[in-house]
């Protein structure tokens, strides 16, 4: 199978400025080279345009809505279309509000293929805020939210179906920071929310079983991989650090679970923000986990 890079440079969801040089950061990486060397086939494509970030307080509890809708459009189409003819696709971003574009068109795959759809959620964060609640008004903290139909009509109706999907088809992993009226919401939708006391009290390992627990042939397993997931100490180059993350070996483990699984169908990585980097390497580590994604291991290949 080949992989399609699809590089999304914006910040537009973002509450710092910066997630936009992500891609690139991850070409430097070597990205594309580092996942050739494991034999496997990949495609770069560039990045996707859309509008400048104009850097505007919110209006009705959201910032750059219009921008928002605009890039998400744009990635949703350029995901679908890699799906569909069969590639996987890794979104290089940008920030998490992009996800509302990947995992809409995923969703809209699984349903064309009568596949079931898994995704896992790493990050620091639920992002499941709305208008109402969001402390920021940064739609990054949102897309969880308006991909189960909570949110802006033009976010809840990208892709075929709304809503794209529902609570029950993610699993959050690493979760340590929840805004005050978001962890209503989060109880409510019974979000399975591994958290990093759960993972302090059970280990990586079994909440990784639990996360990746009842899938099949049939099930098409997405990453959705926020930097921010990984602890502030080995990945200061995101603009939202929130500290007492996955360590270095907690965050492989999960990687190698996931590749173990068999089912990976699609990636997101992004809130990469090189502006908050040194020497790259937050954009390294992330390849390095990439890898691990893929199935590198210790012994084979
Ligand atoms: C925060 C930040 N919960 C917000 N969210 C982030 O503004 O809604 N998500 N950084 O990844
Ligand atoms: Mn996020
Ligand atoms: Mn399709
Ligand atoms: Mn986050």
């Amino acid at each position: 199978q080949t992989i399609a890079l699809v590089g999304v440079p914006t910040d537009i969801g973002a509450g710092h400025r910066g997630a936009s040089m992500g891609p690139e950061a991850l070409r430097v990486a070597q990205i594309a080279e580092k996942l050739r060397a494991r034999g496997l086939d990949v495609i770069d494509r560039g990045n996707l345009h859309g509008p400048h970030n104009p850097w505007l307080p919110p209006v009705n509890g959201y910032r750059h809505l219009g921008e928002v809708v605009a890039w998400n459009t744009a990635v949703h189409g350029a995901i679908h279309h890699e799906l569909q003819a069969g590639r996987l696709p890794i979104m290089l971003g940008g920030d998490h509000c992009l996800a509302i574009g990947s995992i809409s068109a995923v969703a809209r795959h699984c349903r064309e293929r009568n596949k079931k759809l898994r995704v896992l959620w790493l990050d620091a964060h639920a992002d499941f805020n709305t208008a109402a609640i969001t402390p920021s008004g940064n739609i990054h903290g949102m897309p969880v939210a308006c991909l189960c139909g909570n949110g802006p009509a033009e976010l809840v109706e990208i892709g075929e179906t709304t809503p794209a999907t529902t609570p029950d088809v993610f699993r959050q992993i690493g979760i340590r920071s929840v805004d005050e009226g978001e962890k209503q919401l989060v109880r409510e939708a019974k979000m399975a929310v591994h958290d990093m006391r759960h993972i302090d009290e059970v280990g990586m390992r079994r909440a990784m079983e639990e996360a990746l627990a009842d899938m099949d042939d049939d099930t098409h397993l997405h990453v959705s991989f926020d930097v921010d997931f990984l602890d502030p100490a080995i990945a200061p180059g995101v603009g939202t650090t929130v500290r007492g993350g996955p360590n270095y070996r907690e965050a492989q483990l999960c990687m190698e679970m996931i590749a173990d699984s068999g089912r990976l169908g699609s990636l997101d990585i992004v809130e990469l923000n090189p502006a908050f980097d040194k020497r790259n390497q937050t954009a390294k580590l992330a390849v390095d986990l990439v890898e691990s994604l893929f199935g590198k291991s210790t012994l084979l290949r």
